[in-house]
């Protein structure tokens, strides 16, 4: 089998997705994503400028040496459009493969060892009570693990919450807008928050909430430790993780779980992380840290340290990055939890998939390769938009982390 087509779809069935289809001359062809919001078009002219003629005449079953090529061969390596276009490829490669020997990827990978992917949904809300409904929804909906993120009384707008009535999407069309910050009031509301939460529901649901990259690691530290009384499943993100030694300070002080990594792009981002054991959960995912090839590898080093996945699962991450973290999800030992985010109507009709949901848990489906397809003509009904998500300012307009 040789690949013959190596194809960049881009659209935007309610927010952009770059999508990858390499098609061979057995007429069997794969799918990858390779959405980095609101830097599309980079990875869409890396794949289509620079790998796709690469890629002719290759042997699609050959995905490990392909990746290499694709990694060391560039020179320049790492970086999340190189990566996000590397996995695009990586997935496409497995499922190819997949579809060609007749099996669900997963069974590639393994096999499974679970009998589904449990995931955590988002509960957002403009104040505490609207939180704990949305809490409340999503429990009778059947999750078992929720995040709750809520306004800030005192900051206009904050991650996590909706702007009207509809549903949180990060990404705005046009040009970045602008969010206000104050790290003294979050930090006085979110154990409020968390401790309403508890009052309601008791202590069986698993709670989460992201930080989003906001604090500094003494105030992390306090965060942690003031939630501490509320069990929660983990804090993410609680500081900007470029300094990974950053985390031995928050380690220090609190027993909170720390999960990191939807930024990262490979185990380099994250190895002393892992080593020392400062993290709980590495958030990587099978899109932005190079494929399900490299994500295996992240998993077998994270597990002689105690260290599970629970990978990104944001709107930003198409369904095609859905069903393959799912193949990887269920295949790997240390799996914690798989990330989940309803994708619009129009986009799950751009990417047919087989995954379901059912009772808090995710399953792949038994379809040949990852069970994930785009249908290109509805595609085409949805050009590419601009888009961007917020930068944010400290209250005095001095630029901040989102
Ligand atoms: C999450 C993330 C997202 C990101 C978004 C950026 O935990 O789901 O923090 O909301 O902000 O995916 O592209
Ligand atoms: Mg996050």
């Amino acid at each position: 089998m040789i690949i013959t087509k190596a194809k960049v779809i881009v659209c935007s069935p309610g927010r952009n997705f770059v999508t990858l289809k390499i098609e061979t001359d057995q007429g069997i062809y794969g799918v990858g994503d390779a959405t980095l919001n609101g830097r599309e078009l980079a990875v869409a002219s890396y794949l289509e400028d620079h790998v796709a003629p690469c890629l002719i005449g290759r042997d699609p079953s050959h995905i490990e040496d392909i990746w290499q090529y694709l990694y060391k061969g560039a020179y320049w390596r790492r970086g999340p459009v190189t990566m996000s276009a590397i996995a695009a490829v990586d997935m496409a490669l497995w499922d190819i493969k997949g579809k060609a020997l007749n099996t669900p990827v997963y069974n590639l990978l393994g096999g499974r060892s679970r009998t589904g992917v449990m995931v955590y949904s988002h509960a957002n809300g403009k104040d505490i009570e609207q939180t704990v409904d949305e809490v409340g929804r999503h429990l009778e909906m059947g999750y078992k693990a929720v995040r709750a993120q809520s306004g800030i009384p005192g900051v206009s707008t904050t991650y996590g919450v909706p702007k009207g009535s509809g549903k949180y999407e990060p990404a705005e069309k046009g040009l970045p807008p602008e969010h206000a910050w104050n790290t003294e009031k979050y930090m006085r509301h979110v154990p409020k928050l968390f401790q309403r939460i508890r009052d309601v529901y008791g202590d069986e649901p698993l709670l989460l909430h992201d930080c989003h990259h906001r604090l500094t690691p003494i105030e992390a530290a306090r965060v942690g430790k003031d939630l501490e009384p509320y069990r929660l499943f983990w804090i993410e993100d609680p500081v900007p993780a470029e300094l990974q030694e950053g985390f031995r300070l928050i380690r220090e002080h609190t027993t909170t779980p720390l999960a990191v990594g939807e930024v990262f792009n490979s185990i380099w981002d994250a190895h002393e992380l892992i080593r020392e054991q400062l993290i709980d959960y590495i958030r990587m995912t099978v899109l932005h840290a190079g494929g399900i090839s490299h994500m295996k590898k992240v998993a077998s080093f994270a597990e002689m340290y105690h260290v599970r996945t629970g990978s990104h699962g944001a709107t930003d991450l198409s369904p095609v990055t859905m069903a393959a973290a799912l193949h990887f999800d269920i295949s790997i030992n240390n799996f914690g939890i798989q990330e989940h985010m309803p994708h619009t109507s129009e986009t799950d009709e751009v990417f047919p998939h087989y995954y379901s949901f059912e009772g808090g848990y995710f399953y792949p489906g038994d379809t040949p390769g990852l069970g994930v397809d785009i249908d290109e003509e509805k595609a085409a009904g949805y050009p590419y938009e601009p888009a961007y998500l917020p930068v944010n300012r400290k209250e005095d307009g001095t630029i901040y982390n989102w």
